[in-house]
């Protein structure tokens, strides 16, 4: 359908046709990045779920390969679900996956490569004795899935966490092996917060206190904190919280309770869901995934023949400058398909004005913009409105003293449709500033049928620094980053006159008090190979 042909990414990894959704046992193996993920063969809607797989050199060209693992065991045969990857010291590749079976219960169970020295891995076996955990005594058969990669403990074991819910309480089971087959629940749970309903996708891991090179999955000791990550089933969130870590009673405790998972951060304020890591261990990073899913209805996306898209995979460190977010940033390798571009520097942007950027047709491109307010409108503003809040305070169209300001994307040259994604800063009574980063997708199309949210959260500014941001412009995914990752957003947009070469870049301000001055590099992106698999 050529009319909805634009929506199809350039640089995003989806499948040719039909529904993804989670990233699965993503990894590094002799020279190649593995990618897995929850695909319905046969519609664009969820159901029928298999593992899909590709792999590719440089997490931006991909081949597409067989189904690594279709439905054909009892203990999966109503669905393989997801799971994780460990790479074990001997070499060994062992993947962990949830299987829901003909009986609809919520199983773990075992696969692996058939031929360890296939570069592609194209052939997994399912271990024989699956399923390799069954739901525990008082845990529900349906809120028990998702294990993810296993760390090495010091008593010599293997330990791996899953995902679950008491009530109304979201908890992390822990369990020991040795083998992978036979398992050992672990007292208590690793982690559990009243309130926030199932647990989807948890995720654990080490980070550097010095924000440096990411660390391998077991890395533990005084120079670490660890993540802890869930996918709130409740609200479709991914929540994060820096803590620390106890192997010995198996707690994992947050840094400071009022921002613990599911209350607290998110790794991204837009669509972002079932996001998972791994360690690099080629470039020494820890690189996450995430499932992108669409914002429009299921009868476009059925008429489409697609649905969902994954994230440019971001590098996630500790940000040592605030001490209490992680940073999070797309992959070096995204820079490989930089075209021409174009800079603007020390751009005034008069209060209440747009201004366009030529640089032709704006569908695909990456973007950097540095801002700054004008001094003495933020010491003359009296500001009062620290109750703003992206989603509830009428998005970039309702004015502030000092806001909201940013660019517009995906736009037509009428802005009749676009997609403002911009700070706003509101200052209390006591003179103290709070940033907002916000994306609004309210005039982002004139369909009727898409959401028209408008996402966004605070941004961390430290003394000094100017305001940053960078966007990943890419037809139908707008993705952003602000103050250097501490703060993303992620949305799905469907223009209908923004596409091809109708769509274009302004500038805008929005603010009653403050001009802005601005400082952009423009890049058009190219294209990426995303091959598709033939017999
Ligand atoms: N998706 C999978 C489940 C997981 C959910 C099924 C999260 O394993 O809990 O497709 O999106």
């Amino acid at each position: 359908n050529s009319m909805l042909s634009w929506q199809r990414t350039a640089f995003h990894f989806q499948p040719e046709k039909n529904w993804m959704n989670d990233p699965n046992g993503p990894m590094f193996y002799k020279g190649w990045y593995h990618f897995f993920y929850q695909y319905n063969p046969n519609a664009a809607v969820w159901g029928d779920i298999v593992w899909g797989h590709a792999v590719s050199r440089d997490l931006i060209h991909w081949m597409h390969l067989p189904l690594a693992m279709v439905a054909d065991q009892w203990y999966d045969v109503s669905g393989v679900w997801t799971g994780s990857a460990t790479l074990l010291p001997d070499g060994q590749v062992v993947m962990l996956y949830t299987g829901f079976t003909n009986e609809s219960v919520q199983v773990q169970n075992l696969a692996y490569p058939a031929n360890l020295s296939d570069p592609l891995l194209v052939d997994w076996v399912k271990y024989s004795g699956n399923p390799v955990l069954v739901p525990p005594p008082g845990i529900n058969t349906m809120d028990f899935r998702d294990p993810t990669t296993a760390w090495y403990t010091p008593d010599g074991k293997w330990r791996i966490t899953i995902g679950s819910k008491l009530n109304k309480t979201g908890i992390s089971l822990v369990y020991d092996t040795e083998d992978f087959k036979s398992y050992e629940r672990m007292d208590g749970v690793l982690h559990a917060v009243q309130g926030t309903g199932m647990w989807e996708c948890v995720d654990f891991y080490p980070v550097s206190k010095n924000g440096g090179n990411g660390l391998d999955t077991s890395v533990d000791g005084p120079g670490v904190k660890h993540v802890f990550k869930a996918s709130l089933d409740d609200d479709r969130s991914d929540y994060y919280a820096l803590g620390t870590y106890d192997h010995k009673t198996t707690k994992w405790t947050p840094d400071d309770p009022k921002i613990d998972v599911g209350i607290g951060l998110k790794y991204d304020y837009g669509k972002f869901y079932a996001s998972k890591t791994f360690y690099d261990q080629n470039k020494k990073r820890r690189v996450l995934w995430s499932w992108i899913s669409e914002s429009d209805s299921e009868a476009a996306d059925m008429k489409r023949g697609w649905a969902s898209l994954q994230n440019i995979p971001r590098t996630v460190s500790f940000d040592k400058k605030t001490g209490s977010n992680l940073l999070q940033w797309p992959v070096e390798e995204i820079e490989s398909l930089r075209m021409t571009r174009k800079d603007f520097s020390n751009l005034e942007v008069p209060a209440g004005s747009v201004v366009p950027l030529n640089v032709g047709e704006a569908t695909q491109l990456d973007i950097i913009a540095e801002f700054e307010i004008d001094k003495e409108a933020l010491d003359r503003t009296s500001g009062a409105d620290v109750e703003y809040s992206c989603g509830a305070s009428g998005g970039a169209a309702a004015r502030g003293a000092l806001g909201p300001f940013g660019l517009l994307v995906l736009t037509d040259d009428s802005l009749s449709e676009q997609t403002p994604v911009y700070f706003y800063i509101a200052k209390g009574a006591d003179g103290n500033l709070k940033t907002f980063f916000c994306s609004d997708q309210s005039r982002s199309s004139e369909a009727s049928d898409v959401d028209k949210l408008i996402y966004g959260s605070t941004v961390p500014v430290l003394n000094g620094e100017k305001l940053t941001l960078r966007i990943l412009v890419d037809h139908s995914i707008v993705e952003s980053f602000a103050q250097g990752g501490r703060t993303c957003i992620t949305s799905r947009v469907y223009p209908t006159k923004a596409i091809f070469g109708g769509s274009r870049l302004f500038l805008f301000n929005n603010a009653t008090e403050t001009s802005i001055t601005t400082s952009l590099q423009i890049w058009k992106m190219n294209s990426a190979f995303i091959h598709p698999f033939h017999h």
